[in-house]
Formats: C-alpha cells, structure tokens, sequence
C-alpha cells in the first residue's frame, strides 16, 4: 500500500500559494519565523510569555534523554489560563462554548459561565477528598460537562483520564484501573443516531472489578432510568446545586501532569501517555494560534471527541487558553441527514472548520448537493487531521467546502506529541495537496533510515524528531522503561515517530502511514495485538492475526485471520459472534470488518505471525519475500480462500 501511495504522491504537483489577502490579515506573515525557530530555546522560551505564570521559570529546557523538562521552576494553572484570566474584560461574556446536541438541544456558554461550572464541579471533587495529584476518569459525551470536567480537574491539580465514550466497560475498567482513579465522572447515557448509549450502565459493569474507585459522578443527559448506588453514586446537577462558586486555581509545577491519555501501540496493553502542565500548554495555545490563524471573531469547530489528544488539545487547551468560541457538536456528521455539519456551520457561522480526511472522504461519496444546500461563506480556513489525507479528498473538500478560497491546513501529529508538529502556516506556506508541508517553527523532523541518519531530500524513510519540544509526553503511566523503548528505543535521544515518509526535493513531507502494529481506522489508532487479545479470549478461537486492510472510507479496516481449537466446528454466526465479541471487549471502534477462518497461520521459522504476507494476501497483491515461512502450504490456503 505504501509504494503505490507514494507513487501516485510523487506525480502529485498541484500546489496553492496563499492568496495576497489571506496574507495581509495573517497572524504569521513573514517566513523569518521559521529561522527564529532554528534558535529552539529562545523560540519556546518567547512563546511560553503567552501564558499567564503565577512564578516565572528559571531554565527553559533540561534534556536527558528520554526525559525532558520544560520550564523548570515555573508555576502556572491551566484552568487559570483558559478561564480567569479572559474574565478580567468584556471576554468574560464571550461565547466560550457553543453547544450542538444531537437533538438539536443547544446551549451557550461565556468564558464567566465555564468559570462559574468549573469552580462549583472543582469544589465537588474537593468534597470528595479528590486532591492535587489524585487521578479523576472522565467517561462522558460530547456535551459542556465533559470540557467541565476536565478543566475541574486541571484547576485542583487532579490529572484526568478522558475515556472515550465508544469504548466498551472492559476498556473503560483496565483504563481505570491503570490510573488508580479515585473518581469517575460519567453520564447516565449518550445519544447516538436516535439511539441511547448506556454509559451509566457500561460504568457500572467496569466498577464491578475495580477497588480504587470512591465515588461516581452522574450527569444528567439522556434522563432515562438509571441505578445509583448509595453512598457511592452523586448527581452532578444535585451536588452543583450546593457547591461553592469560589476556587481558587491550584498552582501547578511546569513539570506536574496534567492529564492521562490512553493510547494503542504495538503490544496489547494500551499505553497511558502522560502530558505535562507548563510545556503541553505553551505548544498547544501557540500552534492553535498560528496554524489556524485564529482571530478574536472566529468561530471556531473542531469535529473531534474531546476523548482522543485532538479534542484535548484543540477543542480544550489550544481553544481556550486562546480565548476562542468553540463550536461543540455531541452527534453523528449523518444524523438526522447528511448535512447535518453543513446545517451547524450555517447555524453558527463557523469560520473555522477541523475535520479528519475519513469524514471528508465520506462527504464525498455522499455527493456536494449536501453542503451545496446550506449557506458554507463563514468559513475561512479549513483543516484535518488524524492519517493521510488523499489528494482527490484533498481537492473536494477545497472545492465544495472551502469555496476555493479557504486554505487547507493538513496538521500531522500525535497522542505523543500533544501539539500540532507539522502543518502549513496558512498565511506564508504554500500549500500541497496530500502534504502536511513541514514542521512547524522550533520544532525539528527529519526522515531517517534504519540508523536513524537523515536520508537525503527526495527520500524516503521513517519519520523521526530530533529536538525535544514543549508538547512531547513526558513518560508512559507507571512504565518508564516502556517509554524509552517504544520511543527512544531505535536511536538514542531521537524521538522514533512509529510513522513512515518521504521528503521531496523542496522540503516538504508526505507521510505514508504506521510502520508498526499499529491500524489507522477512521483516524483512530488500534493495536493489532489488542484485537487478537480479545478475539483469542473468546472460548473457540485458537490464534488469531490482525491486518489493516485499505479502506475507501475508513482509510484501513480490520480484516481477522483465525484458527479455532481443535474440535471446534464453524457455525454460520460465528463471524456475528466473533465480531460482538470485539465490540463488548474493546468498543465499535474495534469491530473487524472482515474474519476469515484459516486451517493455519503464516508464521517464520521462529514462530512470529508474518503480518506482511496477510495483507498482501488481503490486498490481493503478489506476495513478496516467502522464504523465511515454515510452512507454505498455510499461504495457499489463504490465497484460494481469498480469491473465493
Ligand atoms: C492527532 C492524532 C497519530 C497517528 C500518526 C499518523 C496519523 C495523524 C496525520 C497522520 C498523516 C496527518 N496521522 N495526523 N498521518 N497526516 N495529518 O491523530 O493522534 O490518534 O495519536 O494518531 O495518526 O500515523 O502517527 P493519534
């Protein structure tokens, strides 16, 4: 799949200046920006004066790989950021929050409102012994008290865990329970496409096998009967009622955690990334500020779950520490018709749009008369992110979204990196369709070989950060020697990005995807060992091996290949079962989209299931390399069984 995308990328030479106008009004305007981000230490140390700091840092920047540390000695609040500190002129009463629920329920929050919420919740958590260092798990929908929650929990210094409402209770506990949480703040249900999802429910079930949990928050949303367990259970709008509306922000250490977010890699057990107060702050406002070229004006819509690190970086931190209006959408793009984006965009007159390319791709095989029917002129910069995006889908949504006259930002980051790290500057950047161009100022990429030496321009290769930045993670939860490995492991004080890419001849970085167990389904990262875990726990399965096979829509989709125990016999709603089976161990996300059962596996000589030959197998391509197999009579099964 690689070489053929990179082939078609390479024949790939449109290209989009800024327009004059565009430029004239831009906050970044002159490329000397990106020399000023050569000096790395006096780049960050100049933006981290963006902030409010209750104490000023004494050193910017400590590096002893893998560890940094940004800021040191410098004391700060995020909650202050985003919050108080809009409060002291008329921006209090800006619109901070534009909520959109999926009935078309709507509700509009000031910057003094979130401020008001966020004390009263803050002082909840407090009365629940919930203190500084105390880690909170936030299990909720798309709705204000999810961003309530988690601002609540940076204003007293409790590191949050958001977990996103789609994953399953055996998610949500192991989740829990890795963060030692001693809250849960959840909601009795969320509505998806007219449906009720049971989060109460599915939190209840998690708790039944964790002990650190004290109490459970409930938020009111869906109003269908719930059980509340006495003494442990608290409505959210009850215990609101009582609550304090002063609270003072906790003063936070540049270096204190700030929160915990869970994430796939290559082994089966998801990792819990942690980000830092002060740095993760400075390089969240500062690219939320530049690449989306935000004005006081904005209206700004961010379409993700504030459950994966882009709701947390650019509908939360990013948005609000810069005193944006931000749009909140709890529902589906399709729901109830499929212009439902379309309709909020007129509705609120959006002039910021933040999407991912899977969404983009499935606009456009529902066809422009969708947005052509709704009222887009507001807009004025459009972005995504999340996996590559396509050229074609690149263009479409230029032409039928954008009006032909909205740049496109293509932002390439990850959990990890916690801010954007590659993006055009709208303003001075000339812009490539299915490129995210290049770092941005300060920050240093290079594609590597094996060795970890930069490859020429024109190469190919991994992708691969040089210098630490504000943003990165600073450890995994409670596994530093994971940490090392997984990212520092390749090439010592190089930060290993997991991602392939090229670069070509004028600098700019077309990347190719995950080059490890890692799938990219719909922009969300699943481990292929985590859905080989839940498939192999169900009673038949003897061994199972995932792929990512290409998708049209979903850019890959899960494809399983499995054997059963001996003596077990295929039924015909094996596959239905073995697919639920999924679902209830991980979440929808996770749901194979094909499962074939197989007599064998390919595997090496040394017993290691060769992935490789699976999706050739899959993608119906000619199989490489076969001499490292043990047995090939396993591949030709496979391959007749694919081609049936
Ligand atoms: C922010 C986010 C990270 C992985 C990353 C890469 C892929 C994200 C991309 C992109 C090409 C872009 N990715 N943005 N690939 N172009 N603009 O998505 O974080 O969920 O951790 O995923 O997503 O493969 O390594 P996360």
């Amino acid at each position: 799949m690689q070489e053929e995308r990179l082939e078609s990328l390479l024949q790939e030479n449109r290209m989009f200046k800024p327009t004059s106008e565009f430029t004239a009004q831009a906050n970044i305007r002159t490329p000397e920006i990106y020399e000023m981000g050569q000096e790395h230490l006096s780049f960050w140390e100049k933006q981290a004066e963006r902030l409010d700091w209750f104490e000023p840092w004494k050193k910017t920047l400590e590096w002893s790989p893998p560890f940094a540390q940004w800021y040191l000695g410098g004391k700060l609040n995020a909650s202050y950021n985003c919050l108080d500190r809009h409060l002291r002129d008329w921006h209090r009463n800006k619109a901070a929050l534009i909520f959109e629920g999926e009935n078309g329920d709507s509700r509009i929050l000031t910057y003094q409102d979130l401020h008001r919420e966020v004390s009263q919740l803050a002082n909840v958590l407090k009365s629940l012994g919930v203190g500084k260092g105390d880690r909170v798990t936030i299990y909720l929908p798309m709705i204000p008290e999810a961003v309530i929650s988690m601002l609540a929990c940076a204003r007293i210094g409790a590191p949050h865990s958001v977990v996103f409402g789609g994953f399953s209770s055996d998610a949500l506990r192991d989740r829990i329970n890795d963060a030692q949480a001693k809250v849960v703040i959840t909601s009795d249900g969320s509505f998806r496409r007219g449906s009720i999802v049971p989060l109460k429910e599915n939190a209840d079930i998690a708790l039944q096998d964790v002990t650190c949990v004290e109490h459970v928050i409930v938020v009111q949303r869906t109003a269908h009967q719930v059980n509340m367990q006495e003494n442990r259970d608290i409505w959210y709008h009850e215990a609101l009622k009582t609550a304090s509306l002063d609270c003072p922000p906790v003063p936070m250490d540049a270096e204190d955690m700030l929160f915990i977010l869970y994430t796939s890699g290559t082994t089966g057990k998801p990792k819990g990334v942690v980000h830092s107060t002060g740095g993760y702050m400075v390089g969240v406002s500062t690219t939320h500020d530049w690449v989306f070229d935000l004005k006081e004006e904005d209206v700004y819509w961010c379409t993700a779950d504030v459950g994966w690190i882009t709701g947390h970086s650019y509908i939360v931190y990013g948005p609000l520490a810069n005193g944006a209006t931000v749009v909140l959408y709890e529902g589906s793009p399709d729901y109830p018709n499929k212009d439902r984006y379309w309709e909020i965009i007129e509705k609120y007159q959006v002039s910021i749009l933040y999407t991912a390319p899977t969404a983009i791709r499935s606009f456009m095989k529902w066809g422009p008369s969708y947005p052509q029917r709704r009222d887009l002129s507001s807009l004025r910069l459009l972005g995504t992110v999340g996996e590559p995006i396509n050229p074609e889908a690149w263009m479409w949504y230029y032409k039928y979204i954008g009006g032909e006259h909205c740049p496109i930002v293509d932002t390439w980051w990850q959990t990890e990196t916690g801010m954007i790290m590659m993006a055009p500057l709208p303003g001075i950047t000339p812009l490539r369709p299915g490129s995210c161009t290049g770092p941005f100022p300060g920050v240093k990429i290079e594609v590597v070989d094996k060795t970890g030496k930069p490859v020429p321009k024109g190469g190919g290769g991994y992708l691969a950060i040089r210098e630490p930045w504000p943003a990165m993670l600073r450890n995994i939860y409670g596994d530093p020697q994971r940490f090392e490995k997984t990212y520092f492991g390749e090439w010592p004080g190089i930060y290993f990005t997991g991602d392939g890419a090229k670069w070509d001849k004028d600098g700019n970085f077309w990347v190719l995807g995950r080059v490890d167990d890692v799938i990219n389904v719909s922009g969300h990262r699943i481990g292929t060992m985590e859905v080989e875990s839940a498939l192999v726990d169900h009673p038949l399965v003897a061994e199972a091996a995932v792929i990512g096979k290409t998708h049209e829509i979903k850019g890959q989709a899960l494809t399983a290949f499995i054997t059963l125990k001996e003596g077990s016999e295929i039924y015909p709603t094996l596959i239905d079962e073995l697919k639920k089976h999924v679902v209830r161990k991980i979440g929808a996300l996770a749901r194979p989209e094909d499962i074939f059962f197989t007599a064998e596996l390919p595997k090496t000589r040394s017993g290691k299931i060769i992935r490789r030959l699976l999706r050739d197998i899959a993608e119906g391509r000619a199989l490489g390399d076969i001499a490292t197999l043990a047995d090939t009579s396993a591949v030709n099964f496979l391959k007749a069984m694919y081609q049936d």
